[in-house]
């Protein structure tokens, strides 16, 4: 597929935002202003970059425990989710959701999830209600190696298969669970195959690559548009940093090979794509430094602007927890 620059620019400038405000993410997790577990998404940004610039803004996504670039890719403002990490008021859920129950519901955003493959099943649900309402949204439902082992799986896509529901399963293989490398927990080389037992067509991409990550979705996405049912699409892909901050093993290497961590370093998608617009003459050298500073400006007033809201009060601890 051939894209125009604007396309191509935005789709870097998606990747972009995910990686600076992680990173931000990171320092203010140190600093000890984000007072939840972090799970970092540095390096696996060309997958929400290349599914979200496939969605349209009504699509619902149902993130994982490693939600925030996934749900920032999907179009959420930077502030309110940088304040939301912080526990904040002006937090998308008044402080209350943090890193692992942020939901956005104007973006579609159904909630990120602390327990591990549990959105595999809340996705039957988003999709029932998108064909039910004929509205033609679709749900795409993120997550990783290890929970492609749970019963939900399995039983998701059955499910989602025989109703036809519009669900794009995507599965980020970055490799490992928490510590178990994939290639001990599975007997199969592409857990995408996987897919083929109820039905749905399932395939292996490049989760580095953006371009490959848009295309399988978009072509997934057209599909359960169209009532044709769900797909399966694996992205293979590597975190850069521990599963969760603090992991020992991001500097260990306590239980990922070093030597494969160097390899898929060099594979990183933003330096990679930055020299493939620069070099094939999409843009300059020095559009890009601007779209980088404007990125890191963005950032940096995330950041302070979570710092200057409030602490939820007390007196509404209870306030918005259940629903009536
Ligand atoms: C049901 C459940 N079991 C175990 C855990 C603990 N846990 C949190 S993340 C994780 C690993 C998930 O691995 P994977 O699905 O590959 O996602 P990744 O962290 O690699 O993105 C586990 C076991 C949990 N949160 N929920
Ligand atoms: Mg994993």
């Amino acid at each position: 597929m051939s894209y125009d620059k604007a396309f191509k620019m935005s789709m870097y400038r998606n990747m972009l935002e995910q990686r600076v405000f992680e990173k931000a993410v990171q320092e203010q997790y140190e600093e000890g202003n984000i007072p939840n577990s972090a799970h970092l998404y540095l390096g696996q940004e060309a997958i929400a970059a290349g599914v979200s610039m496939a969605l349209r803004p009504d699509d619902y996504i149902l993130p994982s425990h490693r939600g925030h670039a996934q749900i920032l890719a999907k179009g959420c403002d930077m502030n309110r989710m940088m304040a939301e990490l912080f526990g904040r008021v002006d937090g998308y859920c008044k402080g209350k959701g943090g890193s692992m129950h942020l939901a956005v519901a104007e973006h579609g955003v159904l909630g990120s999830i602390g327990i591990v493959g549990c959105n595999m099943a809340l996705a039957v649900g988003a999709g029932m209600a998108a064909k039910k309402n004929g509205t033609g949204q679709v749900a795409v439902c993120y997550f990783g190696d290890g929970a492609s082992n749970r019963g939900t799986f399995h039983e998701g896509m059955n499910l989602c298969s025989i109703q036809k529901l519009p669900v794009i399963y995507a599965l980020e293989n970055n490799h490992y669970g928490m510590f178990s490398d994939y290639r001990d927990m599975v007997n199969v080389e592409h857990i995408s195959c996987r897919a083929a037992g109820y039905g749905v067509p399932g395939e292996t991409v490049d989760g580095n690559d953006p371009w490959a990550c848009y295309e399988a979705a978009k072509k997934a996405i057209d599909r359960a548009r169209a009532g044709e049912g769900p797909s399966m699409i694996e992205f293979m892909t590597w975190r850069h940093n521990g599963h969760f901050e603090g992991d020992p093993d991001a500097r260990e290497f306590l239980f990922r090979d070093p030597k494969e961590h160097e390899a898929w370093l060099k594979r990183d998608p933003i330096v990679v794509v930055r020299k493939q617009l620069i070099d094939e003459g999409t843009c300059t050298e020095d559009e890009m430094v601007a779209m980088e500073a404007e990125v890191r400006k963005q950032v940096d007033e995330a950041v302070a602007f979570a710092h200057a809201s409030a602490w939820p009060p007390v007196s509404e601890v209870y306030t918005d927890v259940y629903a009536d």
